[in-house]
């Protein structure tokens, strides 16, 4: 039995801003979970205000890290995957997925938000996505990336509970037994992130007050905690109800300072409510 849970996460880290493994790290290390980076891109800023932003793409890297972990007898509880920089990463991040094939397998396909893909998804990367989403255990896409993965149209009017359940069962229809959506709209007014568990064929929901900013990097910190959670043993509501507290946290602080949301938000003024393992019981079936 290890002491410790081991993840590693392939994403990109990104100098300022405030997303991917700059939130992941600390994220999970303060709930007791020990992080190993693998870098699919090293950039002066995440992609969304910061202008011209410098990009090392990593994936050479990737399948050479891997094969130094498999020399070296490193063994891993979890394969957390995010922001991918080319479409050969989808390939290498498969091969962590076949090389630990007990681990748990995390997919955040970090494609776009608020309808809109980032710049430097294109719609090969889009595809391949699709793919690597087909062999994990658990996805968290936000609902501009849930339409992306379902080849439809980003929903411009809030979701009926039915819509909802019809949209993250079938997401599990494409392999993943957990599917997460975050940041939708439902037909009662209410901002929700919603899960489906088919194992047990039950769907949830958890509510959150809508901030009327939006600050790059929650999807990321949202998907950690959710990952923390469920590793440490949390079951789908409660790692979920977890994840939208803490980010509605981080997200109110930010926007009580009314800092620039190209910054990201403050997760440094709210990390040590992480160190809290109660259960966190805001949710509701769907
Ligand atoms: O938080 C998602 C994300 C990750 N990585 C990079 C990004 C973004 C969102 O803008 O630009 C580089």
């Amino acid at each position: 039995m290890t002491e410790y849970k081991r993840v590693a996460a392939i994403h990109d880290l990104s100098g300022v801003g405030r997303c991917s493994l700059s939130v992941i790290l600390p994220t999970m290390s303060v709930m007791g979970i020990q992080v190993c980076s693998v870098p699919t891109a090293v950039l002066s800023s995440h992609t969304n205000g910061f202008g011209d932003v410098v990009l090392k793409d990593m994936t050479e890297f990737m399948p050479e890290a891997l094969n130094h972990y498999k020399t070296a007898d490193v063994d891993f509880d979890c394969i957390y995957s995010g922001f991918l920089a080319s479409s050969e990463q989808v390939s290498h991040c498969l091969e962590f997925f076949y090389a630990y094939p007990n681990a748990l397998k995390v997919v955040d396909p970090v494609m776009g938000d608020n309808g809109k893909r980032y710049r430097t998804y294109t719609d090969e990367l889009c595809r391949r996505m699709s793919e690597l989403v087909s062999a994990a255990d658990i996805i968290t896409p936000n609902l501009t990336e849930a339409s992306i993965l379902l080849n439809e149209a980003y929903p411009v009017t809030p979701l009926t509970v039915q819509q909802m359940k019809s949209m993250l069962s079938r997401l599990s229809g494409k392999g993943p037994k957990t599917v997460v959506i975050t940041s939708v709209m439902m037909a009662d007014g209410t901002m929700c992130n919603v899960g489906y568990d088919s194992k047990n064929n039950a769907y949830w929901r958890v509510k959150y007050d809508m901030i009327p900013k939006h600050y790059p990097g929650t999807g990321d910190i949202f998907a950690s905690v959710l990952t923390g959670g469920l590793i440490l043993g949390d079951s789908l509501p409660i790692a979920m109800s977890r994840a939208t507290d803490f980010c509605e946290h981080t997200i109110k602080t930010t926007y009580g300072y009314g800092i620039s949301p190209r910054e990201g938000v403050m997760i440094e003024k709210c990390l040590p409510m992480l160190f809290d393992n109660r259960s966190y019981t805001d949710y509701s079936a769907m």
